[in-house]
Protein backbone atom coordinates (compact mmCIF):
# COMPACT_ATOMS: atom_id res chain seq x y z
CA UNK A 1 0.00 0.00 0.00
CA UNK A 2 1.29 3.58 -0.28
CA UNK A 3 2.21 5.83 2.27
CA UNK A 4 0.21 7.59 4.48
CA UNK A 5 0.71 11.35 3.85
CA UNK A 6 1.18 13.34 6.88
CA UNK A 7 -0.69 16.24 8.07
CA UNK A 8 -2.09 18.80 10.46
CA UNK A 9 -5.33 16.57 10.34
CA UNK A 10 -3.26 12.92 11.15
CA UNK A 11 -2.45 14.42 14.80
CA UNK A 12 0.86 12.55 16.13
CA UNK A 13 1.17 11.73 19.68
CA UNK A 14 3.67 12.50 22.71
CA UNK A 15 5.31 9.41 21.76
CA UNK A 16 5.87 9.46 17.87
CA UNK A 17 9.63 9.82 18.17
CA UNK A 18 9.76 6.65 20.27
CA UNK A 19 7.64 4.66 18.15
CA UNK A 20 9.60 6.05 14.88
CA UNK A 21 13.31 5.18 16.74
CA UNK A 22 11.83 1.88 17.73
CA UNK A 23 11.61 0.99 13.60
CA UNK A 24 7.37 1.18 13.58
CA UNK A 25 7.03 -0.09 9.79
CA UNK A 26 3.33 0.63 9.46
CA UNK A 27 0.85 3.02 10.41
CA UNK A 28 -3.21 3.38 10.72
CA UNK A 29 -5.49 6.23 10.97
CA UNK A 30 -7.64 6.16 14.74
CA UNK A 31 -9.40 8.91 15.79
CA UNK A 32 -8.05 11.14 13.34
CA UNK A 33 -4.37 10.11 15.18
CA UNK A 34 -1.39 7.81 14.28
CA UNK A 35 -1.48 4.36 15.67
CA UNK A 36 1.50 1.96 14.58
CA UNK A 37 0.06 -1.36 13.73
CA UNK A 38 3.84 -3.51 12.62
CA UNK A 39 7.03 -3.49 14.10
CA UNK A 40 9.09 -6.14 13.06
CA UNK A 41 5.97 -8.22 11.53
CA UNK A 42 2.91 -8.99 12.75
CA UNK A 43 4.13 -12.68 13.77
CA UNK A 44 7.35 -11.76 15.60
CA UNK A 45 5.52 -8.93 17.43
CA UNK A 46 2.81 -11.53 17.95
CA UNK A 47 5.26 -13.88 19.87
CA UNK A 48 6.93 -11.17 21.53
CA UNK A 49 4.12 -9.86 23.14
CA UNK A 50 2.65 -13.33 24.36
CA UNK A 51 6.04 -14.16 25.93
CA UNK A 52 7.70 -10.68 26.89
CA UNK A 53 6.12 -6.99 27.50
CA UNK A 54 5.49 -4.29 25.19
CA UNK A 55 5.23 -0.75 25.47
CA UNK A 56 2.18 0.40 23.30
CA UNK A 57 1.16 4.03 22.05
CA UNK A 58 -2.45 4.13 22.10
CA UNK A 59 -3.15 8.08 22.25
CA UNK A 60 -5.63 7.35 19.86
CA UNK A 61 -7.86 6.30 22.49
CA UNK A 62 -8.92 9.77 22.70
CA UNK A 63 -10.67 10.59 25.76
CA UNK A 64 -13.65 12.51 25.94
CA UNK A 65 -14.02 14.08 29.42
CA UNK A 66 -17.39 14.86 31.12
CA UNK A 67 -17.02 17.59 33.86
CA UNK A 68 -20.12 19.01 36.28
CA UNK A 69 -22.92 18.33 38.22
CA UNK A 70 -24.39 16.44 35.36
CA UNK A 71 -21.72 14.20 34.26
CA UNK A 72 -22.99 11.12 35.77
CA UNK A 73 -26.51 11.43 34.03
CA UNK A 74 -24.86 12.20 30.84
CA UNK A 75 -22.83 8.79 31.08
CA UNK A 76 -25.83 6.86 31.81
CA UNK A 77 -27.82 8.43 28.95
CA UNK A 78 -25.04 7.25 26.35
CA UNK A 79 -24.91 3.75 27.49
CA UNK A 80 -27.20 0.91 27.91
CA UNK A 81 -25.07 -0.60 30.67
CA UNK A 82 -26.54 0.32 34.21
CA UNK A 83 -23.75 2.54 35.96
CA UNK A 84 -25.57 2.41 39.15
CA UNK A 85 -22.50 0.48 41.16
CA UNK A 86 -19.82 2.35 39.78
CA UNK A 87 -17.45 3.94 42.02
CA UNK A 88 -14.62 5.77 40.98
CA UNK A 89 -11.72 4.07 40.71
CA UNK A 90 -13.59 1.88 38.07
CA UNK A 91 -13.60 1.08 34.60
CA UNK A 92 -16.33 -0.29 32.39
CA UNK A 93 -16.37 -1.65 29.00
CA UNK A 94 -19.85 0.27 27.84
CA UNK A 95 -21.73 -0.04 24.30
CA UNK A 96 -22.76 2.70 23.16
CA UNK A 97 -25.75 3.19 20.93
CA UNK A 98 -28.29 5.77 19.07
CA UNK A 99 -31.68 6.00 19.22
CA UNK A 100 -32.09 2.56 16.70
CA UNK A 101 -29.80 0.53 19.09
CA UNK A 102 -26.96 1.00 16.93
CA UNK A 103 -23.63 0.95 18.16
CA UNK A 104 -22.04 4.23 17.37
CA UNK A 105 -18.90 3.25 19.83
CA UNK A 106 -17.60 0.45 22.31
CA UNK A 107 -14.92 2.39 24.54
CA UNK A 108 -13.90 2.51 28.60
CA UNK A 109 -15.82 4.80 30.73
CA UNK A 110 -13.36 5.84 33.38
CA UNK A 111 -14.92 7.17 36.71
CA UNK A 112 -12.53 9.37 38.54
CA UNK A 113 -14.86 11.47 40.51
CA UNK A 114 -18.91 10.82 40.66
CA UNK A 115 -18.72 14.15 38.73
CA UNK A 116 -15.43 13.86 36.47
CA UNK A 117 -15.38 10.87 33.72
CA UNK A 118 -13.39 10.43 30.71
CA UNK A 119 -14.48 7.99 28.05
CA UNK A 120 -11.76 6.18 26.14
CA UNK A 121 -13.25 5.86 22.87
CA UNK A 122 -12.95 3.95 19.58
CA UNK A 123 -12.68 4.77 16.28
CA UNK A 124 -15.13 7.02 15.72
CA UNK A 125 -16.24 10.82 16.35
CA UNK A 126 -18.25 9.93 19.52
CA UNK A 127 -17.37 13.65 21.16
CA UNK A 128 -19.61 14.97 18.45
CA UNK A 129 -22.75 12.70 19.59
CA UNK A 130 -22.05 13.52 23.05
CA UNK A 131 -22.01 17.00 23.22
CA UNK A 132 -24.75 17.13 20.89
CA UNK A 133 -26.85 15.78 23.65
CA UNK A 134 -25.45 17.69 26.47
CA UNK A 135 -26.38 20.81 24.78
CA UNK A 136 -30.01 19.44 23.17
CA UNK A 137 -31.11 18.47 27.06
CA UNK A 138 -29.22 21.53 28.49
CA UNK A 139 -27.20 19.38 30.71
CA UNK A 140 -25.22 21.20 33.44
CA UNK A 141 -21.45 19.30 32.19
CA UNK A 142 -18.49 20.45 29.97
CA UNK A 143 -17.82 17.94 27.64
CA UNK A 144 -14.06 17.99 25.66
CA UNK A 145 -11.30 15.93 24.12
CA UNK A 146 -8.75 16.52 27.24
CA UNK A 147 -4.95 16.51 25.86
CA UNK A 148 -5.30 13.08 27.50
CA UNK A 149 -2.70 10.08 25.74
CA UNK A 150 -2.94 6.32 26.67
CA UNK A 151 0.68 4.53 26.78
CA UNK A 152 0.17 0.59 26.89
CA UNK A 153 2.02 -1.91 28.90
CA UNK A 154 1.28 -5.34 27.76
CA UNK A 155 2.39 -8.79 28.17
CA UNK A 156 3.26 -11.13 30.95
CA UNK A 157 6.14 -9.41 32.24
CA UNK A 158 3.70 -6.30 32.29
CA UNK A 159 3.66 -5.90 36.00
CA UNK A 160 7.57 -6.44 36.43
CA UNK A 161 8.33 -3.73 34.18
CA UNK A 162 5.33 -1.62 35.96
CA UNK A 163 6.54 -2.38 39.10
CA UNK A 164 10.20 -0.73 38.01
CA UNK A 165 9.21 2.07 37.26
CA UNK A 166 6.04 2.94 39.35
CA UNK A 167 6.18 0.96 42.40
CA UNK A 168 5.47 -2.25 43.89
CA UNK A 169 1.97 -0.98 44.58
CA UNK A 170 1.15 -0.92 40.98
CA UNK A 171 0.97 -4.61 40.87
CA UNK A 172 -2.46 -4.30 43.58
CA UNK A 173 -3.98 -2.52 40.90
CA UNK A 174 -7.04 -5.12 39.82
CA UNK A 175 -8.66 -5.58 36.59
CA UNK A 176 -10.70 -2.93 35.10
CA UNK A 177 -9.46 -0.20 38.14
CA UNK A 178 -7.33 2.39 38.22
CA UNK A 179 -4.61 3.81 41.15
CA UNK A 180 -2.59 7.21 40.54
CA UNK A 181 1.17 6.98 40.80
CA UNK A 182 3.72 8.91 40.73
CA UNK A 183 6.23 10.00 37.87
CA UNK A 184 8.63 12.71 37.94
CA UNK A 185 6.28 14.37 40.56
CA UNK A 186 3.56 14.39 38.02
CA UNK A 187 0.26 12.28 39.36
CA UNK A 188 -0.91 9.20 36.71
CA UNK A 189 -3.70 7.24 35.85
CA UNK A 190 -3.22 3.79 35.68
CA UNK A 191 -5.30 1.17 35.05
CA UNK A 192 -5.16 -2.88 34.65
CA UNK A 193 -6.90 -2.43 31.20
CA UNK A 194 -5.82 -2.78 27.63
CA UNK A 195 -6.45 -4.27 24.28
CA UNK A 196 -5.09 -7.52 24.42
CA UNK A 197 -5.50 -10.65 26.46
CA UNK A 198 -2.04 -10.95 27.93
CA UNK A 199 -2.77 -9.06 30.87
CA UNK A 200 -1.12 -5.61 31.70
CA UNK A 201 -1.60 -1.64 32.57
CA UNK A 202 -2.70 2.00 30.53
CA UNK A 203 -1.70 4.84 31.22
CA UNK A 204 -3.71 7.79 30.86
CA UNK A 205 -0.61 10.32 30.06
CA UNK A 206 -1.93 13.88 30.62
CA UNK A 207 0.02 17.11 28.24
CA UNK A 208 2.32 16.09 26.07
CA UNK A 209 5.92 17.07 28.25
CA UNK A 210 6.36 13.69 29.94
CA UNK A 211 5.34 11.50 26.79
CA UNK A 212 8.97 10.68 25.61
CA UNK A 213 10.61 10.82 29.17
CA UNK A 214 8.08 8.21 30.61
CA UNK A 215 8.64 6.10 27.51
CA UNK A 216 12.13 6.03 28.36
CA UNK A 217 12.03 5.49 31.50
CA UNK A 218 9.83 2.19 30.62
CA UNK A 219 12.55 0.40 27.94
CA UNK A 220 15.22 1.75 30.08
CA UNK A 221 13.74 0.02 32.90
CA UNK A 222 13.09 -3.46 31.11
CA UNK A 223 15.88 -3.72 29.17
CA UNK A 224 16.84 -7.24 30.77
CA UNK A 225 12.83 -7.85 30.07
CA UNK A 226 13.68 -7.16 26.46
CA UNK A 227 11.00 -4.39 26.46
CA UNK A 228 9.86 -3.60 22.83
CA UNK A 229 7.51 -0.87 21.12
CA UNK A 230 4.68 -2.69 20.18
CA UNK A 231 1.10 -2.37 19.30
CA UNK A 232 -2.35 -3.98 19.36
CA UNK A 233 -1.48 -7.28 17.16
CA UNK A 234 -4.13 -8.39 14.58
CA UNK A 235 -3.88 -11.90 15.17
CA UNK A 236 -3.44 -11.67 19.44
CA UNK A 237 -6.68 -9.30 19.17
CA UNK A 238 -8.86 -12.30 17.03
CA UNK A 239 -7.88 -15.43 19.37
CA UNK A 240 -9.20 -13.19 22.31
CA UNK A 241 -12.29 -11.89 20.33
CA UNK A 242 -11.50 -8.63 21.49
CA UNK A 243 -13.65 -6.25 18.52
CA UNK A 244 -13.02 -3.69 16.48
CA UNK A 245 -15.25 -1.04 15.97
CA UNK A 246 -15.79 0.02 12.26
CA UNK A 247 -14.18 -3.31 11.63
CA UNK A 248 -16.53 -6.15 13.25
CA UNK A 249 -19.34 -4.03 13.87
CA UNK A 250 -21.12 -0.60 12.50
CA UNK A 251 -24.15 1.34 13.71
CA UNK A 252 -25.66 -1.34 11.21
CA UNK A 253 -25.55 -3.42 14.43
CA UNK A 254 -26.97 -3.72 17.77
CA UNK A 255 -25.02 -4.58 21.12
CA UNK A 256 -27.06 -7.83 21.20
CA UNK A 257 -25.76 -8.84 17.62
CA UNK A 258 -22.07 -7.88 18.43
CA UNK A 259 -21.98 -10.21 21.99
CA UNK A 260 -22.18 -7.39 24.21
CA UNK A 261 -25.63 -7.99 25.18
CA UNK A 262 -24.14 -9.03 28.58
CA UNK A 263 -22.73 -5.26 28.70
CA UNK A 264 -26.42 -3.69 28.84
CA UNK A 265 -28.81 -3.82 31.16
CA UNK A 266 -31.53 -1.93 28.92
CA UNK A 267 -34.64 -2.68 31.80
CA UNK A 268 -32.48 -1.02 34.70
CA UNK A 269 -30.43 1.71 32.48
CA UNK A 270 -33.25 4.46 32.86
CA UNK A 271 -32.91 7.33 30.46
CA UNK A 272 -30.35 5.81 28.36
CA UNK A 273 -30.58 6.93 24.62
CA UNK A 274 -31.72 3.56 22.68
CA UNK A 275 -33.31 2.30 25.40
CA UNK A 276 -36.87 1.41 23.58
CA UNK A 277 -35.05 -0.29 20.45
CA UNK A 278 -32.81 -2.26 22.60
CA UNK A 279 -36.02 -3.48 24.76
CA UNK A 280 -37.26 -5.04 22.45
CA UNK A 281 -33.73 -6.37 20.62
CA UNK A 282 -33.00 -7.72 24.09
CA UNK A 283 -36.93 -9.15 24.47
CA UNK A 284 -36.81 -11.06 20.66
CA UNK A 285 -33.04 -11.74 20.08
CA UNK A 286 -30.52 -10.83 17.63
CA UNK A 287 -31.22 -12.83 14.87
CA UNK A 288 -27.15 -12.75 14.02
CA UNK A 289 -24.31 -12.69 16.00
CA UNK A 290 -20.52 -12.40 16.11
CA UNK A 291 -18.90 -15.71 16.03
CA UNK A 292 -15.07 -16.82 16.36
CA UNK A 293 -14.76 -18.62 12.36
CA UNK A 294 -11.72 -20.64 11.59
CA UNK A 295 -10.64 -20.60 8.07
CA UNK A 296 -8.87 -23.64 6.56
CA UNK A 297 -6.12 -23.52 4.08
CA UNK A 298 -2.85 -21.23 4.33
CA UNK A 299 -2.79 -17.44 5.43
CA UNK A 300 -5.48 -15.69 3.93
CA UNK A 301 -5.09 -11.72 3.19
CA UNK A 302 -5.73 -9.02 4.99
CA UNK A 303 -9.39 -8.59 5.13
CA UNK A 304 -9.76 -4.65 4.40
CA UNK A 305 -13.47 -5.41 2.80
CA UNK A 306 -16.71 -7.94 4.19
CA UNK A 307 -16.33 -11.49 2.89
CA UNK A 308 -19.41 -13.08 2.67
CA UNK A 309 -20.26 -16.29 4.13
CA UNK A 310 -21.84 -18.97 2.09
CA UNK A 311 -24.28 -22.03 2.34
CA UNK A 312 -24.08 -23.24 -0.96
CA UNK A 313 -25.97 -20.21 -3.17
CA UNK A 314 -27.10 -18.30 -0.31
CA UNK A 315 -25.25 -15.79 1.99
CA UNK A 316 -25.54 -16.53 5.63
CA UNK A 317 -23.11 -13.80 7.07
CA UNK A 318 -19.54 -12.21 6.70
CA UNK A 319 -16.32 -12.20 8.11
CA UNK A 320 -14.90 -8.78 8.96
CA UNK A 321 -11.19 -9.60 10.50
CA UNK A 322 -9.09 -12.82 9.93
CA UNK A 323 -5.25 -13.40 10.37
CA UNK A 324 -2.81 -16.71 10.12
CA UNK A 325 -2.60 -17.67 14.17
CA UNK A 326 0.97 -19.23 14.08
CA UNK A 327 -0.10 -20.93 17.87
CA UNK A 328 -3.20 -22.77 16.65
CA UNK A 329 -1.55 -23.21 13.07
CA UNK A 330 -5.28 -22.10 11.27
CA UNK A 331 -6.91 -18.71 9.98
CA UNK A 332 -8.95 -17.01 13.45
CA UNK A 333 -11.30 -15.13 12.42
CA UNK A 334 -14.26 -12.77 13.74
CA UNK A 335 -18.13 -13.04 11.80
CA UNK A 336 -21.40 -11.87 11.88
CA UNK A 337 -23.37 -15.21 11.70
CA UNK A 338 -27.09 -15.61 10.84
CA UNK A 339 -28.82 -17.52 13.50
CA UNK A 340 -30.55 -20.46 11.05
CA UNK A 341 -26.04 -21.02 10.98
CA UNK A 342 -24.19 -19.70 14.12
CA UNK A 343 -24.69 -23.21 16.27
CA UNK A 344 -20.48 -24.08 17.11
CA UNK A 345 -19.61 -26.78 14.34
CA UNK A 346 -21.30 -25.33 11.47
CA UNK A 347 -19.48 -25.75 8.38
CA UNK A 348 -19.96 -23.11 5.60
CA UNK A 349 -17.59 -21.91 2.37
CA UNK A 350 -15.89 -17.85 3.00
CA UNK A 351 -15.21 -16.51 -0.94
CA UNK A 352 -11.93 -14.60 -0.72
CA UNK A 353 -11.11 -11.68 -2.58
CA UNK A 354 -9.67 -13.34 -5.40
CA UNK A 355 -13.02 -15.13 -5.83
CA UNK A 356 -11.77 -18.27 -4.52
CA UNK A 357 -13.31 -20.48 -1.92
CA UNK A 358 -12.11 -22.04 1.40
CA UNK A 359 -14.01 -24.40 4.07
CA UNK A 360 -14.73 -22.26 7.25
CA UNK A 361 -15.96 -23.63 11.05
CA UNK A 362 -18.14 -21.55 13.42
CA UNK A 363 -16.63 -22.20 16.83
CA UNK A 364 -18.20 -22.11 20.25
CA UNK A 365 -15.89 -19.63 22.03
CA UNK A 366 -12.79 -17.57 21.08
CA UNK A 367 -9.08 -18.93 21.54
CA UNK A 368 -8.23 -17.65 24.42
N1 LIG B 1 -8.47 0.63 26.34
C1 LIG B 1 -8.85 1.93 26.47
N2 LIG B 1 -9.52 2.55 25.50
C2 LIG B 1 -9.85 1.89 24.36
C3 LIG B 1 -9.51 0.54 24.19
C4 LIG B 1 -8.79 -0.10 25.22
N3 LIG B 1 -10.52 2.54 23.39
C5 LIG B 1 -10.62 1.93 22.10
C6 LIG B 1 -10.89 0.45 22.17
N4 LIG B 1 -9.89 -0.16 23.05
C7 LIG B 1 -12.29 0.20 22.70
N5 LIG B 1 -12.68 -1.20 22.58
C8 LIG B 1 -12.43 -2.12 23.58
C9 LIG B 1 -12.66 -3.45 23.30
C10 LIG B 1 -12.42 -4.41 24.28
C11 LIG B 1 -11.98 -4.03 25.54
C12 LIG B 1 -11.75 -2.71 25.80
C13 LIG B 1 -12.00 -1.74 24.84
C14 LIG B 1 -11.72 -5.02 26.60
N6 LIG B 1 -12.50 -6.10 26.66
C15 LIG B 1 -12.23 -7.16 27.61
C16 LIG B 1 -12.74 -8.46 27.01
O1 LIG B 1 -13.61 -8.40 26.14
O2 LIG B 1 -12.24 -9.48 27.41
C17 LIG B 1 -12.81 -6.93 29.00
C18 LIG B 1 -14.21 -6.47 29.07
C19 LIG B 1 -14.76 -6.54 30.49
O3 LIG B 1 -14.80 -7.65 31.04
O4 LIG B 1 -15.20 -5.50 31.05
O5 LIG B 1 -10.84 -4.85 27.41
O6 LIG B 1 -8.41 -1.29 25.14
N7 LIG B 1 -8.52 2.59 27.55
Amino acid sequence: MAMIAPSRRVRRTPFSDGVEAAGVKGYTVYNHMLLPTVFRSIEEDYRHLKTAVQVWDVACERQIELRGPDAARLMQMLTPRDLRGMLPGQCYYVPIVDETGGMLNDPVAVKLAEDRWWISIADSDLLLWVKAIAHGWRLDVLVDEPDVSPLAVQGPLADDLMARVFGDGVRDVRFFRFGVFDFQGRSLVIARSGYSKQGGFEIYVEGTDIGMPLWNALMEAGRDLDVRAGCPNLVERIEGGLLSYGNDMTRENTPHECGLGRFCNTQTAIGCVGRDALLRVAMEGPVRQIRPIAIEGDAVPICDQAWPLMDGLHQVGRITSAAWSPDYETNVAIGMVRMTHWNAGTELDVVLPDGSIRPVTVYESFWQ
